[in-house]
């Protein structure tokens, strides 16, 4: 069987197998991961309504392509009190926002309260709203500092009212490359152990990896098999997302962008190997809109949300500082042929708009 049948029919495909569809015709792998795209989800595409908290961008960590952590190109450090970050919350539930995603720097200085409490705070006061929080890199951080398990942090997110983990920090799992681009932070081994364990307690988390920086595409492929075992054991990831670098203010010195070529290959080929994970997000913000569109045609199922606030992908260049309107977000999904489907954060569906 040659491998386009062996697709067709939803066979798994090997290491060897998914290099080698780099080197096939661009639109003859589109409609293979369309194929997939279309058997799994139709012509839906998802989105939520949700709200980025970035509360500190200060770092003890040096990973080279981060244009957000203060301590290295950004000199203005800012941490905020629980109260700024409650009053943005009060805000955003007052309209209708149902997410809520919070990711911060690794900070020495503010003890393991000030990460932990704010959730509780957020949950008593507002129940309904979903906190996506806490990246494995933060996990491993906390770990270290605090001389905590990831098991005893895992089980404080959990008692106060984490719902489920972003995809963060895992950025490539090729040991080599990692040590090059972000030594010193959780390694693979751990990134993957901390969202095993995070997934044994009956908990959903998503995925990420950076890609288009000096990695290989053997590293890519190397990263999407290293996600589909442990997928095979847990089946906790719901979305895998790949984040194109982002060249501006950072000590990685690549200057030339990825194609879009590139980077819908890479998408395609992610849909046909990551056959045990249900959606595959083109995350706007690193990718542009319009190429988020395209990529609906490349096997991408979701285009995260409207946002509203990005700071670690605009510090690097990214358009998404202010996030999208949501109705631009609805419009535009409608006129590029597909249907868009609001869904909360566990991908249940709330309204076909
Ligand atoms: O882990 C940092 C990345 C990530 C750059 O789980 C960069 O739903 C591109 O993980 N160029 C954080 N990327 C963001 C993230 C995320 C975003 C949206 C949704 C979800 C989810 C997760 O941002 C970091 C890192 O890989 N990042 N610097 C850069 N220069």
């Amino acid at each position: 069987m040659n491998l386009k049948d062996k697709i067709l029919t939803g066979k798994r495909v090997s290491f060897d197998e998914a290099l080698t569809l780099y080197d096939i015709d661009l639109f003859d792998l589109g409609d293979l991961a369309d194929n997939i795209r279309k058997k799994m989800h139709g012509k839906k595409t998802y989105f939520n309504i949700n709200r980025h908290i970035n509360p500190t961008n200060v770092c003890a960590d040096v990973c080279k392509f981060c244009a957000y952590s203060a301590t290295r190109k950004n000199p203005n450090q800012y941490t905020m009190t629980h109260e700024q970050i409650m009053d943005i919350v009060k805000d955003i539930d007052s309209r209708g926002i149902k997410e809520v995603h919070i990711v911060s720097a690794h900070n020495p200085n503010t003890g393991l309260e000030w990460y932990l409490e704010i959730f509780k705070k957020i949950k008593t006061a507002y129940p309904h709203l979903h906190i996506k929080a806490l990246t494995a890199a933060e996990v491993d951080f906390l770990s270290r500092e605090y001389g905590k398990s990831y098991e005893e942090i895992l089980d404080l997110m959990v008692e106060n009212g984490v719902d489920s983990m972003p995809g963060g920090g895992a950025e490539i799992f090729d040991e080599k490359v990692r040590d090059f681009i972000c030594k010193g932070k959780v390694t693979s081994d751990q990134w993957l152990d901390i969202h095993q364990k995070w997934h044994e307690r009956g908990k959903k988390s998503n995925v990420t990896m950076l890609f288009g920086h000096v990695e290989s595409r053997a590293n890519r492929i190397d990263h999407m098999m290293r996600i589909r075992e442990l997928q095979d054991v847990t089946g906790g990831f719901n979305c895998f997302i790949p984040l194109v670098y982002q060249t501006e203010n950072n000590y990685l010195t690549i200057k030339e962008p990825l194609t879009a070529n590139e980077i819908l290959r890479t998408m395609a080929i992610s849909r046909i190997v990551l056959d045990n994970v249900p959606n595959l997000k083109a995350y706007w913000v690193t990718s542009t809109i319009n190429l988020a569109l395209v990529a609906q045609e490349f096997g991408a199922n979701d285009l995260d949300g409207t946002i509203e606030k990005e700071s670690i992908n605009s510090a690097a260049g990214a358009k998404s500082a202010n996030g999208v309107d949501l109705d631009e977000l609805v419009g535009v999904i409608k006129n590029s042929g597909f249907t868009p489907v609001e869904r909360d954060s566990l991908y249940n569906e709330i309204k076909v708009w």
